[in-house]
């Protein structure tokens, strides 16, 4: 990693002096020849796909010298400029990125798991243990999905207000400094269409934060000019309703041109300002940008630019009237220019050839290990000729990537399948560690690898006694925030109707009244940006209880949970964490919008972060109590229909957990296992009660979590037990129970214990139908659980269980 620039902090005015514009000068260069080098490697067969920051180098350079130490970007894949000048991205770098190159030290952003133009500074120490974020320059991890960086923007930004706001957060100078700390942000001029872009903007003038947002706009949006993008073709102008004025909060909004040096430091230095002194968004517009090479290495812009922007583009292109203001400044003469761009070119040539050297020596090494095995394999095997021709083959592959070597090495093991010598033993054992090695390449990181990992944390059990009184669910659950609020300071809670009244169920009544606003706060009905407040702050360290009202609103803002929260941990190969925790409620209750539960869904969509399906508030209680201790992204799943169900209060409330991926057996028997969760468990229970007065002795499971999922194979001990397994939830079918039923099947390997047909129960595939009969014919009832359970058994022993 490039060495840290030095930027001085407390400016008056922006650093104009002759060795800052030089230096911006040449990094201005190193970055566009970075982009022209990187296309011809793509065009050379070397990279697959590139993208390129050339046409938007000055902006960066003005956002870079107003960013500083602790300021936090999310960005999108054209800001290569500004994380050079930033020093967080080298050439080498740049390039390693590009080859995809697996090495963290190689490609710090993503350890080559991300196409080039995805940013991302490393948070996390090796151990999974937080930097000092204010002594950095940070960078959020990107996104590829357009305008997907803008809601953790909102949370970024965020932060900085409670850091200021919230006295408990005082003493964590690792992480603020009395929340000084900007969130920049960059977006194309087209992704602003994007309504993930508009509810960004409008949370962020409401909520007044800290946050510069800068719309690169080249008129572009791949092939689809301005016109069709934006009202007004202008989004400043669009968005002028959400300017402040002397009497209302709102933006200051600036606009700027993408080739005006002068125009370009002033506009991100008083930006800056604005934010970090007084806490108001700042939207700068900077028009005028060009793409010198079009949009990507997909196709070229020649196809729908007409000739007059072509040449206007190169015109007005902002290296080349840098240059101009450079020389009619006389900061430099033609003579110096030049020479520092040859100098650049020279180093361009020179980084991207080590970066290359450094990505394929890995490669070259492994090809030349796989080859001399092959080959000494096939000198004692009787298919010598095939094994040698695919050594030979191997060998000669020009520029060789890693599924070549993997690829031919399977294929001769399965050619050796009729030999048995020392020498395929050996090949076998070579591709063992090698498959190792490609895991930890490819495929690690899916989850925290730290010891906070959530399998890492100690259980404690809950405490009753004969004084311990039954109360309701939620009174629960407000103690248990009550007592967290109290004793974390790092945690706090947001979402629709989460402050004043303490959510619709009240489960933190009375809380905002005692530990503020900052602690448990309102916020208006924007999923997507409720998902990124949270994602934001907890990126900066802070514990967020980030509050989806019912579960089946969770759609709007499942977007960011996938493409953002739940890969983080895995596209930054343990560079970044974001522990957020959602809350939400759903399974039964009233209706297609309020009893939905679509478990499959979200474990399809979710993988990388912790579901629960608490059964009771009791169980969710400790479920938060160890997702607090834990540095995962999770989602909590209360039951809606339980708040006013009576509980038994713990003594030891905000101290005792509950562990996660071990089931709990709720009812012992000895003929069938039932496997379910959430609020299926009571309906499970009262047919397990009345399946035991026809003599049928059903195991109730609760699996508690989805992910991870009994990773002690408790449900498999059970099958060993009963010989017979159905799994029921109200997902639809083919759902949850079917991930259920896989997970057991294929991972405890209980297939031969079992002596009926596994099953599986579920709700009819539609949504459900309003009030009570309308639930009793949409979802699985007792009825249908007892008729299908006795079904299983009829079958088994038809003289005992008669046909109904
Ligand atoms: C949600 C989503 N839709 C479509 C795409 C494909 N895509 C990638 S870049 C792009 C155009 C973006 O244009 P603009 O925001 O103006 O940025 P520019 O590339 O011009 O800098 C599109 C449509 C995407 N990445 N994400
Ligand atoms: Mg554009």
């Amino acid at each position: 990693m490039a060495e840290v620039k030095p930027i001085p902090k407390n400016q008056n005015s922006p650093n104009f002096s002759k060795a800052a514009v030089l230096e911006d000068f040449r990094t201005a260069l190193m970055s566009r020849h970075a982009s022209l080098v990187g296309r011809k490697e793509v065009f050379m067969g070397k990279a697959k796909f590139g993208i390129f920051g050339d046409g938007k180098e000055l902006a960066q350079l003005a956002m870079a010298r107003a960013f500083q130490i602790g300021d936090f970007r999310s960005g999108y894949y054209r800001d290569q400029t500004f994380m050079m000048a930033i020093g967080e991205l080298t050439v080498q770098e740049y390039f390693a990125q590009l080859y995809a190159h697996t090495n963290v030290n190689a490609e710090p952003a993503s350890a080559g798991r991300l196409m080039n133009g995805h940013f991302a500074t490393r948070s996390l120490n090796e151990d999974g243990s937080w930097k000092e974020l204010t002594k950095m320059y940070n960078s959020a991890a990107d996104i590829s999905p357009t305008a997907a960086q803008m809601p953790k923007l909102l949370g970024l930004a965020y932060a900085s207000k409670l850091f200021r706001g919230n006295k408990g957060l005082k003493n964590f100078s690792d992480l603020s400094i009395n929340g000084n700390e900007v969130a920049w942000g960059t977006i194309g001029n087209a992704s602003t269409s994007e309504g993930l872009f508009f509810e960004t903007i409008n949370a962020a003038g409401v909520m007044q934060v800290p946050m510069v947002i800068s719309v690169w706009d080249d008129a572009y949006g791949i092939s689809v000019p301005q016109e069709y993008h934006t009202t007004k073709g202008s989004i400043s102008e669009a968005i002028a309703g959400f300017e402040r004025t002397e009497s209302q909060k709102g933006f200051e909004i600036i606009k700027v041109k993408g080739w005006d040096y002068e125009g370009l430091m002033n506009a991100f230095f008083n930006a800056g300002k604005i934010a970090r002194d007084e806490h108001v968004p700042v939207l700068i517009h900077v028009v005028e940008m060009t793409q010198p090479q079009g949009h990507s290495t997909s196709g070229s812009h020649e196809r729908y630019k007409s000739t007059e922007r072509l040449k206007w583009e190169k015109e007005w292109d902002c290296i080349s009237k840098f240059r101009e203001y450079i020389l009619s400044s006389e900061i430099a003469s033609p003579e110096t220019l030049d020479k520092i761009e040859a100098e650049i070119k020279a180093d361009v040539k020179k980084q991207k050839e080590t970066a290359w050297a450094e990505f394929s020596k890995e490669i070259k090494a492994e090809l030349q290990e796989a080859f001399s095995l092959i080959k000494k394999a096939a000198e004692n095997s009787t298919r010598k000729v095939i094994l040698t021709q695919m050594a030979d083959e191997l060998s000669r592959t020009l520029n060789p990537i890693r599924k070549d070597v993997i690829s031919t090495v399977r294929k001769a093991i399965l050619t050796l399948r009729f030999d048995s010598n020392e020498s395929k033993i050996e090949l076998k054992n070579w591709y063992k560690a090698q498959e190792e090695k490609n895991h930890d390449r490819y495929n690690s990181h899916l989850y925290s690898e730290s010891k906070w990992g959530v399998l890492n944390i100690e259980e404690v059990k809950p405490r009753f006694d004969d004084k311990s009184i039954l109360i309701d669910g939620r009174e629960i659950l407000q103690k248990y925030f009550d007592y967290t609020l109290e004793n974390n300071p790092k945690f706090f809670a947001f979402g629709e109707d989460v402050g004043k009244i303490g959510d619709v169920n009240q489960a933190f009544a009375g809380l905002q009244a005692k530990y503020g606003e900052l602690r448990v706060s309102d916020t208006s009905i924007r999923e997507a940006t409720i998902v990124g407040q949270g994602i934001g702050t907890a990126l900066r360290g802070l514990r967020p209880v980030a509050e989806i009202q019912y579960l089946d609103y969770l759609l709007y803002g499942l977007q960011m949970l996938s493409d953002d929260l739940a890969c983080l941990q895995y596209r930054t190969k343990g560079g970044q964490k974001a522990p957020l925790i959602i809350r939400t409620r759903g399974h039964r209750l009233e209706g297609v919008w309020h009893s939905g539960s679509p478990m499959g869904m979200i474990l399809s969509s979710l993988r990388g972060m912790v579901v629960c399906v608490p059964r009771d508030m009791t169980q969710a209680a400790g479920m938060y109590a160890t997702l607090l201790q834990a540095d995962e992204p999770a989602i909590v799943i209360e039951c809606l229909n339980g708040y006013r169900l009576k509980e038994k209060l713990p003594s030891n409330l905000g101290e005792y957990t509950v562990p996660m991926g071990r089931p709990d057996i709720l009812r012992e028997g000895n003929d069938i296992t039932v496997v379910t969760y959430g609020s299926m468990c009571r309906i499970v229970m009262e047919a397990a009660a009345e399946l035991g007065e026809l003599g049928i002795e059903v195991e109730v499971i609760d699996v508690q979590t989805l992910l991870p999922f009994d990773v002690h194979g408790i449900i498999g001990e059970s099958i060993k037990k009963t010989n017979r397994v159905i799994f029921a939830d109200e997902d639809v079918p083919g759902g949850a129970s079917a991930y259920m039923m896989q997970q057991v099947l294929e991972n405890q390997e209980v297939f031969r214990y079992l002596d009926s047909e596994p099953m599986t129960i579920a709700s009819k595939p539609h949504r459900p139908a309003y009030s009570s009969d309308g639930d009793y014919f949409s979802k699985p009832s007792v009825e249908d659980i007892v008729e299908k359970v006795y079904k299983v058994m009829n079958e088994a022993n038809p003289k005992s269980f008669p046909t109904l």
